[in-house]
This record gives C-alpha cells, sequence and structure tokens, in this order.
C-alpha cells in the first residue's frame, strides 16, 4: 500500500490516488448495516472505519490483478466511442486506470458505455421568454454551455401538457408539450439541435398513471361506460372499501363512477390498469393482464414511445417502471414501489422489442430499483435508488423535512 497519497470520499464513494493519478474507485456499501444514517453519524462512520475499508478492499483489488491496476480488465480504451453515424468522439471520461473488473453489457448501445447523463428539470433551467418558467427554447439555447460540460446526453423530466400537480409528471396529454414549455416544434428542434452538436436527449416516459385531468380519466370516471371505462383500476361499489391490504391506495368520491379508483402515488395521479397478476374472484373489478381493454391501453403505450423517437428521441428514462401490474401479494401503497411482477417485466419486454428492431441505437433506463428484474431482458440499465439510506445521503433537505 505504498505511494497512497490521498483518499477522496464522496458519500458512499471512495476514490484513491497515487502519484497524482487515479487508481481505484470502490463503492461502499452500508445500507444493510446501517438503514437510516444522519449526516453527524455518516461523518462518524466514513472517519471511523470507510478509510480503513476501503484499504483493505484496495489491496485486495491490487492483488487479485495481479498489481497492475493501469489495465483495464475488458481491454477497452474509453477514451474512443462510436459517435453518431459510425464517426468517433471523444469520451467525456478520460482513460484514468481502474482497478477490479467490469463487464458491459452486449446488448447495450455502444455509445451509452462511456456516457455521461445530465438531467435537465425544464422548469427551473432556463427561462428564454421571462415568464418566469424555464423552457424547451431555453434548453436550446444553453446546449453549447451543456456540451461545454463534457456530457454525452441529456434527460429531461416531463415536458408535457399538465396541471403540474406533480411537477409535470401527472400528465394531461402525452403527445402535446406543455404550453408553459412551447410547442412540439420547440421538442423537434430540441432534438435536432442536441444532435448538432453529439449530445443525445432521453426523454421521460411515465407510463404508470395519468393527471386526473386526461380525458382517459375523465371519462373512465363517469359511470356510462366508454371505451375508457377499464383504462384505470375501478373498484365496482363506491361504499364497499377494497380489500384491507390496499388500505390507503384507493380513492372515493370522485366522478359520477359508483367506485373507488387506484391512485399510483398521489391521490391526483389514478394508475393506469395493466392488470392484477392473480386476479380476486370475489373482487371482479380485478382484470386479468389479458384482458382486452389493458391490452388495448399498453398498445396506447407502445404509440406514446413511437411518437417521441420517431420525433427524434434517443431513448426515455421510465417513471415507476416496476409499478404497473398489480397484486394481491402487496400492502397498501407498496404497490408504488415493489410489484415486480412477471406481466410488468412482459410489457416492457415488447418495448424494448420495439426498440431493438426500429431504434436500436436508443437507450431505455428503468426507475425500479429492481436490476433483477429491470435487467431481465427489459431495460439496458436500472435506476437504483430505492435503498435504505438513500434520503439521507443524497436528499438530505428532503430528510430534513421529513426528520425535523
Ligand atoms: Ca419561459
Amino acid at each position: 500500500m505504498t505511494g497512497v497519497e490521498r483518499i477522496v470520499i464522496r458519500y458512499n464513494l471512495v476514490y484513491i490516488y497515487r502519484n497524482t493519478t487515479l487508481q481505484s474507485f470502490l463503492l461502499i456499501d452500508f445500507s444493510p448495516a446501517a438503514p437510516m444514517w444522519n449526516s453527524h453519524e455518516l461523518q462518524a462512520f466514513l472517519s471511523r472505519a470507510a478509510t480503513v475499508a476501503a484499504l483493505i478492499v484496495y489491496g485486495a483489488l491490487v492483488a487479485l490483478s495481479g498489481s497492475k491496476p493501469e489495465q483495464l480488465a475488458t481491454g477497452a480504451d474509453p477514451k474512443v466511442v462510436p459517435g453518431r453515424n459510425g464517426a468517433t468522439q471523444s469520451a467525456s471520461l478520460d482513460a484514468r486506470p481502474v482497478t477490479g473488473t467490469y463487464t458491459v453489457p452486449l446488448s447495450c448501445p455502444s455509445w451509452v458505455h462511456s456516457a455521461v447523463f445530465y438531467q435537465i428539470y425544464p422548469q427551473t433551467f432556463y427561462d428564454s421568454n421571462g415568464d418566469g418558467i424555464g423552457d424547451l427554447e431555453g434548453i436550446v439555447q444553453k446546449l453549447d454551455y451543456i456540451k461545454s460540460l463534457g456530457v454525452d446526453a441529456i434527460w429531461i423530466n416531463p415536458f408535457f401538457e399538465s396541471p403540474f400537480c406533480d411537477a409535470g409528471y401527472d400528465i394531461s396529454d402525452y403527445y402535446r408539450v406543455a404550453r408553459r414549455y412551447g410547442t412540439n416544434e420547440d421538442a423537434r428542434r430540441l432534438f435536432n439541435e442536441s444532435h448538432k452538436r453529439g449530445l443525445r436527449v432521453l426523454f421521460d416516459f411515465v407510463p404508470s398513471y395519468t393527471s386526473m385531468e386526461h380525458p382517459w380519466f375523465q371519462a373512465s370516471a363517469r359511470q356510462e361506460s366508454s371505451t375508457y371505462s377499464n383504462w384505470y383500476i375501478w373498484t365496482d361499489n363506491i361504499w364497499l372499501n377494497p380489500p384491507e391490504k390496499f388500505q390507503g391506495a384507493f380513492v372515493k368520491g370522485h366522478g359520477t363512477r359508483n367506485g373507488q379508483y387506484l391512485q399510483n402515488f398521489y391521490y391526483c395521479q389514478p394508475a393506469l390498469n395493466y392488470g392484477f397478476a392473480d386476479p380476486d374472484p370475489n373482487q371482479k373489478w380485478q382484470l386479468p393482464i389479458d384482458h382486452p381493454d389493458v391490452l388495448a391501453m399498453r398498445e396506447e403505450m407502445k404509440r406514446v414511445v413511437r411518437f417521441w423517437m420517431d420525433m427524434g428521441a434517443d431513448g426515455f428514462r421510465a417513471d415507476m417502471a416496476g409499478a404497473l401490474v398489480k397484486t394481491s401479494g402487496t400492502v397498501g401503497t407498496q404497490q408504488f414501489f415493489t410489484t415486480q411482477e412477471e406481466g410488468t417485466k412482459r410489457f416492457w419486454r415488447e418495448i424494448r422489442g420495439i426498440l431493438n428492431t426500429e431504434y436500436p441505437d436508443a437507450f431505455m433506463v428503468a426507475e425500479w430499483s429492481y436490476p433483477v428484474s429491470a435487467l431481465d431482458g427489459c431495460f439496458h440499465a436500472d435506476f437504483f435508488h430505492w435503498f435504505e439510506g438513500y434520503n439521507d445521503l443524497f436528499q438530505k433537505e428532503s430528510w430534513r423535512i421529513l426528520n425535523g
């Protein structure tokens, strides 16, 4: 362990430098032992144990790699990555030696292998017309700046028509840019101008619920039967509460329909109906995943994907990707996060099939936090952030608000 000059610890990443060169970085997983850390506990933990642990693990890695930390195990040179139209471009990350091994899934588009993504919440990014709200034109005007940061791709949070009860995640029209952000032509220009600069753009795909103001939901909330009656999950008697295990997940007293609807996050975000993996025969309102109305809704979601991909998007980030098909195996609002049903995976595999055949260079990443399912023939990658300790590590302000 001679020659280690500097150790930098940021959150749960430990960087080890020698001769001013980054030799290794380690991800310390301490969530199982420490469910929730406050900042003082975290600092104390790091000062006491992390450095020692890092050195031990680093030593083991060097020993296992034959003391040649300069060589990448894959043999790949991350300085050059394939670019659009087969050209090459400089990667944003330089070729600093990293010990250990890693593998890149062969099915993942090559441009993603070393890509750096930049997230933009459109409403707070850049306001081009002085109305106090960021907009797509503002992003276009800042593309050169974004490029100068060394990023390769942008993920834009929802920019679709919405009453904005959840910052635009409550979508009322999947096919139209919100007026506050501009027009569909602005979106098309944003894609084109990004591509001119070698930047790729992911849109935010939100398929698990809509806004209450979406015309589909408004139609389903009426007692009269319509095309959209089964596109959301309604019980069949407003006076009879759903089974106890769903407590807190249903909303009653909305619309003229004799039933209660299932929310998928906030009350204003009614769940789209992907069916139940195990419909209760005593609850006739629980539809199977292959019900014709369920399948029709799923086909509409595929049209949404193709619409934005055809306009020029390079892929998408999928919101609450694991919370589509419902099951009796979950309790209350846990269904928002932990359904993990095979039927949900089947939907995403169909979407993946669309990308593979029609948009082979596109990238899809899940907000799922369960890679075992998310990567099971579904997504190229998975956000991993719903683990215990996440709030304290990365959202300290949220943690303070929630815990005083
Ligand atoms: Ca504006």
